[in-house]
């Protein structure tokens, strides 16, 4: 190599020094299999309540395969979804509630299909892709034109819905994603704390489809800003044992700091020191959700959603199988979880009794069998929602938070989350 070739590797080094990328070591791969093997009871339940098109895009971008299962479960995703969406777009009345609990599963769904390296297409495919732009435009009307609405669902699906539609090269309307743009811009109804850090992420990540796809041109600079924007939110939010926002938004913070470089940043010590932690919270079995499951395969794996733009589906990957568990013989103790609903009148707050590693969820069963409690929940992909407590139901940008006494919002949804002896949870009504 001359004087030449040399100075040119050199600055060549320097520059890939410069535009650091996240790169996360390979993880233990027996770490990895069990936790896909969570996954595998999930795909026997087949009917429309279960079915979680977030589970098989997960699956698909892991390194991981459940053979026989695999074509199953997309074969009853697409009758389930396409049924219920094909539905609505014949039905031109949809009232808010379809489109609160439908818009971004449309989109995990669409997702699902470019999984299998499938696009939308024909006169189904294009009434599913008219559908999930309907449903974004009367998102961007709520918001409104001085953004000082609120969209009906939230940022987050506003995001998830635009990178369905990127990655199936789907074009949606500058306006559109001029609403997401100004949201990151401005921090504008973005929520506190870690769910801003998903909700950043997953915005993070349409931007970066969009501008891979050169989809919306007259926005590049503006995405591409809106991109480091959101990557420097992620950095500050990572916290000392190295998460990003919470345990549980660092999957899809790490699926966006994968899937672009940040020039100048040293990124590898924090996806490092964040890799880390995951590694500690898998050891304590943090990870039981599907949902989660789902979002974190695809980076212990080196994917990210928007890879999801020409997927690999011929890589090889490693079979799933289902793991023989052996009950346990010994009989629990009983622990006492205090449960206490201050927001009605009158208050209630009762000791109730359950055998330890109960769920929160088999308390509040048992609270209502003693009488004086009641509660209702609503299928969603991540799990029972608490919609009503003693009668009273969510309004409007409400919701029944979970705390544990005094101030400690869980993070984790009732049926995952296990009380521990003599712990109080407060269930309190508040605005999001
Ligand atoms: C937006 C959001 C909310 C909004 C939902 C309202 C709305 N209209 O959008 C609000 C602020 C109300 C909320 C509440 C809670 N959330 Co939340 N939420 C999210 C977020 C950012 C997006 C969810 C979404 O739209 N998914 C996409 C759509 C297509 O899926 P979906 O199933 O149709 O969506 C519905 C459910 O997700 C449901 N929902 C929202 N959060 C939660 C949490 C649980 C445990 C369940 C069962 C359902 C649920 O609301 C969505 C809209 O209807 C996720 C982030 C993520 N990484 O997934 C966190 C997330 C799912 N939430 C989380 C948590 C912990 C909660 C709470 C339990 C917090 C608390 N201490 O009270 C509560 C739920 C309490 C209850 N009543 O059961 C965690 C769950 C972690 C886990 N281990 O499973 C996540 C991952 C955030 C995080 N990084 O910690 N959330």
């Amino acid at each position: 190599m001359g004087h030449l070739g040399t100075l040119l590797f050199l600055l060549l080094g320097a520059l890939g020094a410069l535009a650091d990328v996240c790169n996360i070591p390979e993880v233990d791969s027996e770490l990895v299999q069990s936790l896909g093997r969570r996954l595998l009871p999930w795909m026997d339940q087949l009917s429309l309540e279960h079915m979680n098109p977030s589970l098989y895009v997960g699956l698909r971008l892991s390194g991981l395969e459940a053979r026989d299962k695999e074509a199953l479960y997309l074969h009853s995703l697409k009758l389930d979804y396409q049924q219920r969406f094909l539905g609505l777009a014949s039905n031109d009345d949809n009232s808010d509630l379809q489109a609160k609990s439908s818009m971004g599963q449309l989109a995990l769904y669409m997702l699902a299909l470019r999984a299998n390296c499938e696009f939308v297409r024909g006169q189904k495919g294009d009434r599913l892709v008219s559908q999930l732009k309907r449903f974004l435009e009367d998102e961007k009307r709520a918001i409104g034109h001085n953004h000082k609405g609120y969209p009906r669902t939230s940022y987050y699906q506003y995001g998830l819905s635009i990178l369905a539609l990127c990655v199936h090269q789907k074009r949606v309307h500058d306006s559109v994603v001029g609403k997401l743009l100004y949201a990151m811009e401005h921090d504008h109804h973005l929520h506190q704390g870690h769910r801003s850090v998903d909700t950043v992420a997953m915005a993070g990540l349409a931007f970066t489809c969009l501008e891979r796809s050169n989809l919306n041109p007259d926005l590049k600079n503006r995405l591409i800003l809106a991109t480091r924007t959101v990557q420097e939110k992620i950095l500050r939010a990572q916290t000392p044992e190295g998460h990003f926002g919470n345990v549980y938004s660092t999957p899809l913070a790490l699926q966006l700091l994968m899937s672009s470089p940040m020039p100048g940043v040293e990124l590898g010590t924090a996806c490092l020191n964040a890799r880390s932690a995951l590694l500690t919270s898998l050891q304590n079995r943090a990870f039981q959700n599907v949902l989660m499951i789902s979002q974190l395969l695809p980076v212990l794996n080196h994917k990210n959603y928007v890879d999801l733009i020409s997927p690999d589906c011929l890589a090889p990957r490693v079979m799933l199988e289902p793991a023989t568990v052996t009950p346990s013989q010994k009989v629990p103790e009983i622990i006492h979880v205090m449960l206490e609903v201050p927001s009605v009148w009158p208050p209630y707050s009762h000791s109730i009794s359950v055998p330890a590693g109960s769920s929160l969820e088999d308390v509040l069963k048992k609270a209502q069998e003693l009488e004086g409690f009641t509660y209702g929940t609503q299928a969603s992909l991540s799990g029972p929602y608490l919609t009503s407590v003693m009668g009273k139901e969510v309004g409007e940008h409400e919701f029944w938070q979970l705390i544990r006494a005094p101030n400690t919002p869980l993070q984790q949804g009732i049926a995952d989350y296990r009380p521990k002896d003599g712990e109080t949870i407060e269930l309190r009504l508040v605005f999001w």
